[in-house]
């Protein structure tokens, strides 16, 4: 077996495990919880370090090359390059991470550009309702308007004061602090606007479309 069809086979054994956990709800406790009472959402458990999951590929994409697209139902659509991006204006939080496979991890410090400016960039179109996210590794991923242009949602470039490692997405990712972190694009490359809804990789898998951590919306 050469190493192409050994990397795909282990793709294909995480993927299909994957979508047996959402056919059986694995992980799902049905418990409420409320964030203004408590940090943790149910069924997750606080971890210190900090996973790397995707589907085994890391594109390496520098800079130089590096270009985002916004695009879609807007007025105006743009692409920029690494200096146009980092030209706009610059964002700083600290927000939690919850994945659906139950860790979450709170506090991250994300430097990068709010979704809102972004999209105050482009001006949305009228029937723009949600957006798909584009990334380098064929990965996409739907999300609601609302949830997508949510106060502190970011395309981030840095992390705790550094540059964004690429295996947690590098040089820029999707962070969008409350839904499950399968909506927030590693490498992302375009941002596009729709009306309707288009279920992303890991929604026509079995997930949750609106994945709401709060909810416990593993799967739908
Ligand atoms: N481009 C891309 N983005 C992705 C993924 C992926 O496979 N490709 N996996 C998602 C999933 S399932 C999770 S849990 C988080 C993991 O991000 P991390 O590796 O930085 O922890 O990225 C999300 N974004
Ligand atoms: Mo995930």
């Amino acid at each position: 077996m050469d190493r192409e069809d050994s990397s795909g086979g282990i793709r294909r054994k995480l993927v299909e495990s994957k979508e047996r956990w959402a056919r059986e709800g694995r992980l799902l406790t049905g418990r409420e919880s409320r964030p203004e009472l408590e940090r943790l959402p149910p069924g997750q458990r606080e971890v210190t370090t900090w996973p790397v999951l995707d589907l085994g590929v890391q594109p390496d994409v520098s800079p130089a090359d590096w270009r985002l697209a916004v695009d879609g139902l807007v007025e105006t659509p743009i692409e920029l390059d690494w200096a146009a991006f980092m030209a706009l204006p610059q964002t700083e939080l600290a927000t939690d991470i919850h994945c659906v496979t139950a860790w979450s991890r709170f506090d991250n410090r994300w430097t990068g550009v709010a979704t809102r400016d972004l999209l105050e960039r482009v001006r949305l179109g009228p029937e723009a309702r949600f957006v798909v996210c584009h990334s380098h590794d064929g990965y996409t991923t739907n999300l609601p308007l609302d949830a997508f242009a949510a106060e502190d949602a970011l395309v981030a470039h840095g992390w705790e004061g550094r540059p964004l490692a690429r295996e947690h997405g590098g040089p820029a990712r999707v962070v969008v602090p409350q839904l499950y972190f399968w909506k927030s694009a590693k490498w992302v490359r375009r941002i596009e606007l729709v009306a309707r809804d288009r279920p992303g990789f890991w929604e026509e898998r079995g997930y949750h479309d609106t994945g709401d951590p709060w909810r416990e919306e593993r799967y739908r």
